[in-house]
């Protein structure tokens, strides 16, 4: 072996608000990182929209990084809060996601358009294999925490979600969260 191993280690995870100890990466997103996400314009820049709280391991390869996302409740119009969503920038990296609190849908989306959407809940893993792009949205009243793990080279491809946005959006409807066609959806 080139690198002498890590640490064993582990970490304290609270499932009801995502806090981990000891102190993990704190990356906060605050709404105007979300600006023209949204079919509406957002209307609190300030605001907070969610945080990820990721454990602290080189990332290469042969480690899985980890993280807890906290987002928060609220709509944009009539759109439910959501992260930003990304693409692997190593297009074949997979993740799994473990829902802690509150409740969602998790988005995913193929380059070509298809989509696949399943429920976000306490205790359900959802798997995301590599190439389907991945949105996690809130469609409760509290915060939906989750735990994800991923391969530690997958990286980061926000751009093409950014300029093309989802194939389909989250929705208030009638009778609760409805999935639609994203009329801004710029299909390759
Ligand atoms: C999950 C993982 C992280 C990601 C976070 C927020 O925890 O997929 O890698 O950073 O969700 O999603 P995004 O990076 O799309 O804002
Ligand atoms: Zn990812």
């Amino acid at each position: 072996m080139d690198l002498a191993p890590l640490e064993p280690f582990s970490v304290q995870i609270d499932f009801s608000t995502g806090l981990l100890a000891p102190d993990p990466d704190i990356l906060d997103r605050r709404m105007f990182d979300l600006a023209g996400y949204f079919q509406t314009d957002i209307t609190d820049p300030s605001a907070e929209a969610y945080s990820v709280h990721e454990l602290r391991v080189p990332a290469t390869g042969n480690n899985l990084l980890s993280s807890t996302t906290l987002l928060s409740a609220g709509k944009v119009g009539d759109e439910y809060l959501f992260t930003k969503g990304h693409f692997h920038a190593n297009r074949d990296r997979a993740e799994i996601y473990l829902t802690l609190s509150g409740e969602g849908l998790l988005v995913m989306a193929l380059e070509d358009g298809r989509t696949v959407t399943k429920e976000m809940r306490p205790g359900i893993a959802n798997y995301v294999p590599g190439y389907w792009a991945h949105r996690s949205v809130n469609t409760g009243t509290t915060p939906l925490v989750f735990y994800a793990v991923y391969i530690g080279d997958a990286g980061y491809d926000y751009a093409t979600i950014s300029e093309r946005g989802f194939p389909v959006i989250v929705v208030e409807g009638d009778d609760g969260p409805e999935v639609r066609p994203n009329p801004r959806y710029a299909s390759s």
